[in-house]
């Protein structure tokens, strides 16, 4: 433990479940209820924006609604104490990491509260609805879409997070399955690199069998847990 200093967190749906953000995967998951191919990917826009547009507006509201829970809180503490490097990767797109106070935090699939102007390219920060056609505060076109990464889409700031990895001593994945890439097979390229690996999640996921260690549990118990244990031997 000594020698770390610089560590990469991995978060994903299930660190925001406790605080009533459906996860994607799980049993009532976002995906039981809509097809990946018709919300999640630009096919699936371009086919029919009004569903996906009313499908983001009602998450984007859901969202602003819910509150940091433990674990979140946790991380934020972690980041305000750790004087090592510190990356929270999350691939969640709302900002309950941000509102429990942590600052190094990445967003690799994106935001909820940015609208993306495809016409100009521009980003403006975003409460409201989309599916009423709002103009871009910057053009005036009727083209903005969430500002989040779908399927076949290139995730945000790879290189940064991919230089992060290389850099690290500990590679953290807290609440996601391990089913979606490039998130996936951070923790293949963290053990390739030797770097220490510890996975804390509901369930084993399907990337389990890679990390060093995998804790099974709630996030709103076993990040805490974690949190304190690091800190206190430090
Ligand atoms: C708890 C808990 C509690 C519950 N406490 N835990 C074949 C092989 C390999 C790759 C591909 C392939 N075919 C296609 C691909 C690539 C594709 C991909 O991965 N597809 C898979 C289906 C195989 N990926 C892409 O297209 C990505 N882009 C890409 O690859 O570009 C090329 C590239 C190459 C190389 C380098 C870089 C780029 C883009 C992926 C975009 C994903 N977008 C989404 C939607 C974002 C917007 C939105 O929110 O709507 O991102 S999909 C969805 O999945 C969302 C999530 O961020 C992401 C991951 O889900 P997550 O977070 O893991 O959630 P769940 O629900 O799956 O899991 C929750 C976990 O929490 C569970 O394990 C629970 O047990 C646990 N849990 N309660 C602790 N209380």
């Amino acid at each position: 433990m000594a020698e770390i200093r610089n560590i990469v967190v991995l978060t994903g749906a299930g660190i925001s479940a406790e605080s009533g953000i459906d996860t994607f995967r799980s049993e009532g998951g976002l995906w039981e209820q809509h097809k990946v191919e018709d919300v999640a990917t630009p096919e699936g826009f371009a086919r029919d924006p009004d569903l996906v547009l009313r499908f983001y507006d009602m998450r984007r509201e859901a969202i602003q609604t819910k509150q940091p829970n433990p674990a979140h809180e946790a991380l934020a503490r972690l980041d305000q104490q750790w004087d090592g490097d510190l990356l929270i990767v999350t691939q969640n797109v709302d900002d309950l990491h941000e509102r429990a106070g942590a600052r190094r935090v990445l967003h690799m699939h994106g935001t909820h509260l940015n609208a993306w102007c495809t016409a100009c390219d521009g980003k403006t920060p975003w409460t409201g609805t989309l599916a009423d056609r709002p103009p871009c505060p910057g053009c005036g076109t009727r083209a903005l879409r969430p500002d989040v990464v779908w399927f076949g889409e290139m995730p945000y700031e790879m290189e940064r997070i991919y230089a992060a990895i290389r850099r690290a001593h500990l590679f953290v994945s807290i609440g996601t399955s391990g089913a979606v890439y490039p998130a996936a097979g951070f923790v293949r390229d963290a053990r390739s690199l030797g770097i220490d690996t510890l996975e804390l999640n509901l369930e084993r996921s399907q990337g389990s069998g890679w990390f060093r260690e995998s804790r099974q549990g709630k996030a709103s118990a076993l990040v805490p847990e974690w949190v304190e244990e690091f800190l206190s031997r430090r």
